[in-house]
């Protein structure tokens, strides 16, 4: 496994610094080690307090890393006075292997994370080490000397900032207030390039430049160039911000490993539900069960909003003498009146994601009595408004009968001019949908 070392300040709210840079190495495949260079008192609203940690103290984290375990790429991140400076560049300047630079004057929040007096030292010492610098606007302003308005300033600020010794400089957008943000790249070749990805709607978060500045690092660990690894971290970087949580009261933080998760938890949902529609295959009789317009079977991810959070059977679930037949795969997205009733009884009770529906008749609403809590809506009494919309229609029908009766584990209509009536049964997942399914066709039968 490749090995990445962050040389940087510690953040309490676990948002920034060497918090933020473990999340991003791990969740790009590398192996993650940190030498602490400052104690910061943080939350999501502010800096409280700084603590500079001692130089020896600095010096023996890098010595430890470096004599184990040599890392493939490195990232140096809040250095705050002209000792923990020098304590770096002395440790590093003999490192063989690619060096970020996320300069760090000062946090989100306005707090001083560079001592003044520093700023200097820090241009003469640390950028001439670096494979890459990241600043955003603010920061490439303040390295360059450059005051920046337009493109054409990013690229004088990114050329003097080159010219100070570092071989690639990226200049991050996030702060020019467009609805597209790019990032201007100047290579070691002079060759500039531009990055661009779509603003996403939300206010500010905190974290982000840590992120960008690891995930450049990891990649580059990983033996990616530059160009490709900046990209990378860019696209990384999105899905981070995507995926922002709040639980502070100050400001969203971004959350790095949202992705993995969510691709992690769209797998399994697509393992759990093809499981059970194969099962549901093998089961003699269900083919009874089925009706006119075809059955399908449902899964949604936890805290799903709408039909691309839901997994069902593309084509749906079909009549095949006694027994049913899916008419393809299971997919996200397969099933908009289906995702249309889970969603919405997930708005009540979320841990109920699991739904099938079934044959409207009399007889069947009477079995799923005996076995269990039943609520049903009447679709001539529906609003104007929502009829002409079938999601819409299960999703308000489905509300109704919950609000009826919230214990209900199963929601039948009669049907209406042109709707066929339905009978649909939920379950927190597939299995537990199933079994209900089992019971229903041995009392039925
Ligand atoms: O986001 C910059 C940053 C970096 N490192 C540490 C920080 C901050 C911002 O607050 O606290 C330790």
């Amino acid at each position: 496994m490749k090995v990445a070392l962050s040389v940087a300040g510690s953040d309490s709210g676990a948002a920034a610094g060497v918090q933020a840079d473990l999340k991003t190495f791990s969740a790009l495949g590398v192996y993650g080690c940190i030498a602490i260079t400052a104690i910061t008192a943080q939350n999501t609203r502010k800096v409280s307090g700084v603590f500079e940690v001692p130089v020896d103290a600095i010096k023996a984290q890098v010595r430890a890393v470096m004599s184990d375990s040599p890392p493939d790429a490195i990232k140096v991140g809040m250095v705050y006075s002209i000792e923990i400076i020098e304590a770096v560049t002395g440790m590093l300047a003999g490192a063989k292997v690619p060096i970020v630079l996320d300069p760090i004057l000062a946090a989100g929040t306005g707090y001083g994370l560079m001592q003044k007096n520093a700023l200097e030292h820090f241009i003469k010492k640390v950028l001439p080490i670096c494979t890459l610098v990241t600043p955003n606007r603010m920061e490439a302003e303040k390295l360059s000397g450059v005051k920046i308005r337009d493109d054409g300033d990013v690229i004088r600020a990114a050329k003097r900032i080159r010219s100070l010794g570092a071989q690639n400089v990226i200049v991050k957008g996030g702060h020019a207030g467009k609805n597209v943000v790019t990032d201007i790249l100047l290579e070691k070749s002079d060759k500039l390039i531009r990055m661009s990805n779509p603003r996403i709607n939300i206010k500010e978060t905190h974290g982000s430049g840590c992120n960008f500045s690891a995930a450049a690092t990891a990649y580059l660990a990983r033996g990616f160039d530059v160009a490709e690894a900046c990209d990378r971290a860019n696209e990384y970087v999105h899905n981070a911000i995507k995926g922002a949580v709040t639980f502070g009261r100050g400001l969203p933080v971004t959350n790095p490993l949202s992705s993995i998760y969510r691709d992690a938890q769209r797998y399994a949902t697509l393992v759990e539900l093809q499981q059970a529609v194969d099962r549901l295959e093998a089961l003699q009789g269900f083919g009874r069960l089925i009706p006119e317009t075809a059955t399908n079977f449902a899964y949604a991810v936890l805290d799903a909003e709408g039909p691309t959070d839901v997994a069902a059977v593309r084509g749906r679930i079909v009549k095949a003498g006694d027994a049913s037949v899916p008419v393809s795969r299971v997919e996200f997205g397969a099933s908009r009146h289906m995702a249309s009733a889970v969603v919405a009884f997930m708005k009540v009770k979320p841990a109920t994601r699991s739904v099938i529906n079934i044959r409207y008749e009399s007889k069947l609403v009477e079995v799923c009595r005996s076995l269990f809590s039943v609520s049903s809506y009447d679709r001539s009494k529906e609003p104007i408004g929502t009829r002409r919309k079938e999601d819409s229609s299960v999703s308000w029908g489905t509300s109704v009968a919950l609000a009826k009766n919230p214990a209900a584990d199963v929601i039948y209509h009669k049907g209406a001019i042109g709707k066929e009536p339905m009978i649909t049964v939920f379950g927190k997942n597939p299995g537990d949908v199933l079994l209900k399914i089992e019971k229903i066709l041995k009392a039925y039968r």
